[in-house]
C-alpha cells in the first residue's frame, strides 16, 4: 500500500471492513501486496557456516545415544538459523549430517523425496540404491532418486559420516510425500557392485534405454577421483571470474541434472584465486572437499576448511577466496527454477 496519511475515523472504517472480511476468511491484498510481489527475492534464509570439528562431535555423540537402526537415519539436520523448527537449510532444501557407526545399518526404504550424499569422513560404508550397492569414499556424489529403495550400512572399523542433502521442503510444499520402509532390513543384492557406473556411465547406454527428460539418471554415484580429474583437467585453462574452475552434474544420458530438483555443482579454486561477486536466486549448499579460505556474504564473512559446510540464501552475493588449492561442492534447487523459468544469477 502507498503511504498515505489516513484520518483516524478513516483508519477505524478500515480496520472495522478488515475484521468484517476476515470472519469470512478472506484479506485485503493491498496490505500485503509489497510482500507478496517482491521487487527482489527478500529470503527469510540467513547465511550460515558449520563448522565440521564442531559437528563431528556432536554427531558422533549421538552415536553413544541411539543406534542407526533404532533412529532409521541417524541424522543431525543443518536448520537454517532464520528457519528453526522448519527442518531446512534453505527455503525448498533439507541438508543433514548423518553417522553409521561400524557393524551399524541404516534400514531399507522409500520415499518420493529424493536424496544426494557427500561423502565426508571414514571408510568402509555403503550405500545400496534399488538393489546395488557402491562403497562411500570421501568427495564421492551418490543419489538416491524420488521412490528408489535405499539402505546404508558400514562394514569397516570408523564411523563413517556424511552430508545428506534433499528436497525434503519441495515435497512437503507440494503436499506429495510418500513413503515406506521395506521388509528387508538391507536390501538383497541384485547386480554386482559398479553395473551402474559400466552401464550408464562410461558415455555409453544399454541399446534399449530411452530416458524420458525429467528421469533421474540410472549413475547412482559419481566417483570423486574422476570429479576431482576433470576438475584439475579443466585447470589448465582460464578460470571464469566469477566461478573459478566449475562443473555441474549432470544425467549422462540427457544433459538433465542428476535428479529433476536438485543440481549439483563441483568447483576448484586454485590458491590465492578470489572470485567476483555473483549472486543467483537458488540458495545453495556448499562443503568444502578440499583446502581452505574465506567465505564472503553480503557483508559477512567466513573462513572455511575442509568439511565445513555453509548456505547462501537466494540472491545474496557470494564471493569466495582460495588460501590453498580448494575443491567446493554445492548443491542447490536450480534445476527446478529453471524448469519453471525463475532461475537468474547476476555477475557483479
Ligand atoms: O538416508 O534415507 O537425512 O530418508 C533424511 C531422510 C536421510 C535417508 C535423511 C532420509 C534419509
Amino acid at each position: 500500500m502507498h503511504a498515505s496519511k489516513l484520518s483516524p475515523d478513516a483508519q477505524r472504517q478500515r480496520a472495522d471492513y478488515y475484521e468484517r472480511i476476515g470472519t469470512g476468511h478472506m484479506t485485503p491484498l493491498w496490505e500485503v501486496l509489497g510482500a507478496l510481489v517482491p521487487p527482489q527475492p527478500r529470503s527469510p534464509a540467513l547465511a550460515h557456516l558449520w563448522r565440521y570439528g564442531e559437528l563431528r562431535e556432536q554427531v558422533l555423540e549421538a552415536g553413544r545415544l541411539i543406534s542407526a537402526e533404532e533412529a532409521e537415519r541417524r541424522v543431525l539436520i543443518l536448520e537454517n538459523p532464520a528457519l528453526r523448527g522448519q527442518s531446512c537449510i534453505t527455503q525448498s532444501l533439507y541438508a543433514g549430517l548423518q553417522l553409521i557407526m561400524p557393524g551399524e545399518v541404516a534400514p531399507a526404504h522409500r520415499h518420493t523425496q529424493s536424496a544426494l550424499r557427500l561423502v565426508l569422513d571414514g571408510e568402509g560404508a555403503y550405500t545400496a540404491v534399488d538393489g546395488e550397492r557402491t562403497t562411500m569414499r570421501r568427495g564421492d556424489f551418490i543419489i538416491t532418486p524420488a521412490w528408489t529403495w535405499h539402505d546404508h550400512g558400514n562394514l569397516g572399523d570408523q564411523p563413517v559420516v556424511w552430508l545428506d542433502g534433499l528436497d525434503i521442503p519441495i515435497v512437503r510444499f507440494l503436499d506429495a510425500g510418500f513413503a515406506e520402509r521395506s521388509e528387508q532390513l538391507s536390501q538383497v543384492r541384485l547386480r554386482p557392485e559398479g553395473d551402474a557406473l559400466a552401464r550408464y556411465g562410461a558415455n555409453m547406454v544399454p541399446l534399449d534405454y530411452q530416458p524420458r527428460p525429467a528421469d533421474p539418471t540410472r549413475v547412482f554415484v559419481y566417483p570423486f577421483e574422476r570429479t576431482r580429474a576433470s576438475l584439475v583437467g579443466i585447470s589448465q585453462g582460464t578460470p571464469d571470474a566469477h566461478h573459478g574452475f566449475k562443473l555441474r552434474y549432470v544425467n549422462p544420458a540427457t544433459g538433465a541434472s542428476p535428479m529433476p530438483t536438485i543440481g549439483a555443482f563441483a568447483q576448484r579454486l586454485p590458491a590465492g584465486f578470489e572470485t567476483k561477486a555473483v549472486r543467483s536466486t537458488d540458495g545453495t549448499v556448499h562443503v568444502c572437499l578440499e583446502g581452505g579460505g574465506e567465505v564472503r556474504v553480503g557483508e559477512q564473512s567466513w573462513r572455511f576448511q575442509e568439511n565445513d559446510v555453509f548456505v547462501v540464501p537466494s540472491w545474496h552475493a557470494l564471493q569466495l577466496r582460495a588460501d590453498r588449492d580448494s575443491v567446493l561442492f554445492s548443491f542447490s534447487d536450480r534445476p527446478v527454477q529453471q524448469a519453471l523459468g525463475l532461475w537468474r544469477e547476476e555477475r557483479l
